[in-house]
């Protein structure tokens, strides 16, 4: 068992099947999936994994504030009343917000990223990402490779903002009210919008057209039309 001081402590098991605890002051754990217990203990305290091996962490039954995964799938959930800043790392994660706001990142690999209730920033990486804002006033940073277009990317319940990136010129129809989303800024929007001639509306439902071959999209909400 390693057991840190009162002070803001380092702490690394190595290989092994290890106890850490992190005591008082904020603290910087090593952990790996052969460890069988990780405390943070009182303080702002950090995890980070080591190995190829993915682990399964529940920051607030660890006291921990802030998780960074490795290069294995991890599983990693805030789940409780203090915010929490989680970073999957490499691999295929499943991270999963508090019940306050919290920044989730989800690295390389295929995540699925959920932020739960309040407002959170999730932000997908590369891969093929699911980000699910939850509720509270969420902004979801997603690009043309994560599931914008298969309901994979929601903003659930509050105001929420998409914001785009990437350069996939594909040309797509996107409804932004139908996954929940009340803005969108990025590359999507302004490449969209760059190629425009002409312009029509009808009540509830825009289409804005494109000319010289450049995509055409939807959208069915004035405040998203607006946005972009
Ligand atoms: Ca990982
Ligand atoms: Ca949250
Ligand atoms: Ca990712």
């Amino acid at each position: 068992m390693l057991k840190g001081q009162d002070g803001d402590d380092v702490i690394s098991g190595g290989l092994g099947a290890d106890r850490l605890l992190g005591e008082r002051g904020d603290d910087l754990i090593v952990m790996d999936a052969a460890d069988t217990e990780v405390k943070g203990g009182l303080g702002y305290d950090i995890v980070m994994v080591e190995g190829t091996a993915g682990v399964s962490f529940n920051l607030a039954a660890a006291a921990v504030e802030a998780f960074y995964g490795g290069e294995g799938n991890d599983t990693a959930t805030g789940a409780g009343v203090l915010g929490v800043y989680i970073n999957g790392g490499d691999g295929n994660d499943s991270l999963t917000g508090s019940a306050e706001g919290d920044f989730l990142i989800g690295g390389d690999g295929n995540d699925t990223v959920s932020g739960g209730d309040e407002d959170d920033y999730l932000h997908g990486g590369d891969g093929a990402d699911s980000l699910y804002g939850g509720n509270g006033d969420d902004v979801v940073v997603a690009d043309d490779d994560d599931g914008l277009f298969t309901g994979k990317v929601t903003g659930g319940a509050g105001y929420d903002i998409l914001v785009v990136t990437g350069d996939d010129a594909t040309a797509r129809t996107f409804d932004l009210a139908a996954v929940q989303f009340e803005a969108a800024v990025g590359s999507l929007c302004r490449r969209r919008l760059a190629g425009s001639s002409r312009r029509r509306y009808t009540t509830g439902r825009r289409q804005l057209r494109s000319s010289g071959g450049l995509p055409t999209t939807t959208v069915r909400s004035r405040a998203a039309l607006a946005a972009c």
